[in-house]
């Protein structure tokens, strides 16, 4: 059986991705050092609900499915963390079988500061995510580079890392001629936050350790993922209601669902529109709303990864992919939410509100994201019954809602 190990495994992308792998069979290890639900505490930035730790998921995950998640609390930052999961030292602070889970064939590297207005909130924030960022992906090459060169990385960048150039998007690189000579070089890159910046820093830690050490890593340049329900949640829930597994039972504390945020520092923009709607907040589209973007759904992160996972990488290649599945202006989302909160019965307002950040408000977008598409991934087009959907399973929650964080103005100039 496939050993994959999860860096970041209790975000919002981490936990989803342990049960999809989990429920097909393969051996999963996730860490985490609840950086995320700590960051929120501090800022106290409020959650859609409450989810139980990472070490209470994964026992109920095995109470449910009989599958085993092991669990490592842990800090990647620190290089003997990082080191201990290659070499069989690890603790595990939760697994049935407490021997090696074995050298991993596959890392998915998830474990960084994912926001770009923590990043600018103060230069202490600042500090944080370069730390955090550049750090993790470090200790991770030299791990590789000490004790397994075959393992297949799969890392989640940004499309954020090429900003919005006034030229296509190619899939990571870009054929040069100058002055009659051709070369391949990394596309350009230009990030409109100190996080995508971290991202576009990771990309060259990796790129250099693929050089040196002919490392086979994967790089996905990910669009802002909307989205609450994946597979394996619903088919636990269900579980848990059924009684199937009486034990469980099926407390709205015990659910198995990811993290989700949407509040100005952690919510992303479909997932802030759903809930401003809900609770008849007008949705905060920042200035004139034409900035553009590549989406997808949290289902079709999943797909992509276990795309990459089944096919990696080749030893020596930093192999891009752009994981989006489609573009939308901030406008167009804050006209698709409308149209789906009228459905639910819901007066949905459209603000235009002074633009916290500093970003192109009107540009050309054209990005390149076929590799992912050959590879078989079948894409989830966001529709407004998609958004129906998603809005009904946020209105279950609607008492938790908290206004007072959904703006706060983080000012980014
Ligand atoms: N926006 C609004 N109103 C809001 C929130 C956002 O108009 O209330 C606009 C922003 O100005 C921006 C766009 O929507 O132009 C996307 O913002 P976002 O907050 O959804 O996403 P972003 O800050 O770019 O970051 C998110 C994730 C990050 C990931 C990135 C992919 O937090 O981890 O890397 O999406 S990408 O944007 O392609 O770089």
């Amino acid at each position: 059986m496939s050993h994959i190990l999860i860096l970041g495994g209790d975000g919002y992308l981490g936990w989803p991705t342990a049960m999809y792998f989990s429920n097909r069979g393969y051996d999963v290890t996730v860490v985490d050092n609840y950086f995320r639900r700590n960051a929120c505490t501090e800022l106290d930035v409020g959650m859609l609900y409450a989810v139980p730790t990472l070490v209470e998921r994964a026992k109920i995950w095995h109470g449910l499915t009989g599958k085993e998640i092991k669990v490592v609390i842990g800090d990647l930052t620190d290089p003997e963390v990082m080191r201990r999961l290659f070499e069989g030292r690890a603790t595990y602070d939760w697994a049935v079988d407490q021997g090696f889970a074995g050298i991993p064939d596959t890392v998915i590297h998830y474990a960084e500061q994912p926001s770009a207005p923590y990043s600018l909130i103060n230069y202490r924030y600042a500090n944080i995510t370069i730390q955090n960022n550049l750090l993790v992906t470090n200790n991770l090459m030299w791990a590789l580079r000490d004790f397994s060169r075959d393992t297949h990385v799969i890392h989640v960048g940004t499309m954020g890392e090429y900003g919005t150039p006034n030229i296509d998007i190619e899939e990571g690189w870009l054929d040069i001629e100058h002055k009659r000579r051709k070369d391949r070089f990394l596309f350009p890159r230009q990030a409109s936050s100190l996080y995508h910046t971290t991202k576009i820093m990771d990309t060259d830690l990796m790129w250099f350790a693929v050089r040196m050490w002919d490392l086979r890593i994967t790089d996905l340049m990910q669009g802002p993922v909307y989205g609450i329900e994946t597979e394996e949640a619903q088919s636990a829930e269900r579980m848990g209601q059924g009684g199937r597994r009486a034990e469980v039972g099926g407390s709205e504390r015990r659910h198995l669902r990811t993290i989700f945020n949407y509040d100005e520092i952690f919510g992303t923009i479909v997932n802030r529109f759903m809930v401003q709607a809900v609770v008849g907040y007008p949705l905060t589209v920042y200035g004139k709303g034409g900035q553009t973007r590549g989406y997808l759904n949290i289902n079709d992160t999943l797909q992509c990864v276990h795309m990459s996972e089944k096919n990696p990488a080749e030893k020596g290649d930093l192999r891009i992919f752009n994981q989006i599945m489609e573009t939308f202006s901030a406008n167009e989302l804050a006209e698709m939410v409308q149209r789906a909160g009228a459905r639910l019965g819901y007066d949905v307002k459209i603000d235009h509100i002074e633009n916290p950040r500093r970003e192109a408000e009107e540009h050309y977008y054209n990005p390149t994201y076929q590799g992912l598409i050959e590879l078989g991934v079948e894409p989830h087009y966001l529709t407004d019954e998609v958004l129906e959907r998603m809005m009904r399973v946020v209105e279950r929650y609607k008492g938790n809602i908290r206004r007072d964080v959904i703006f706060r103005g983080v000012k980014w100039g």
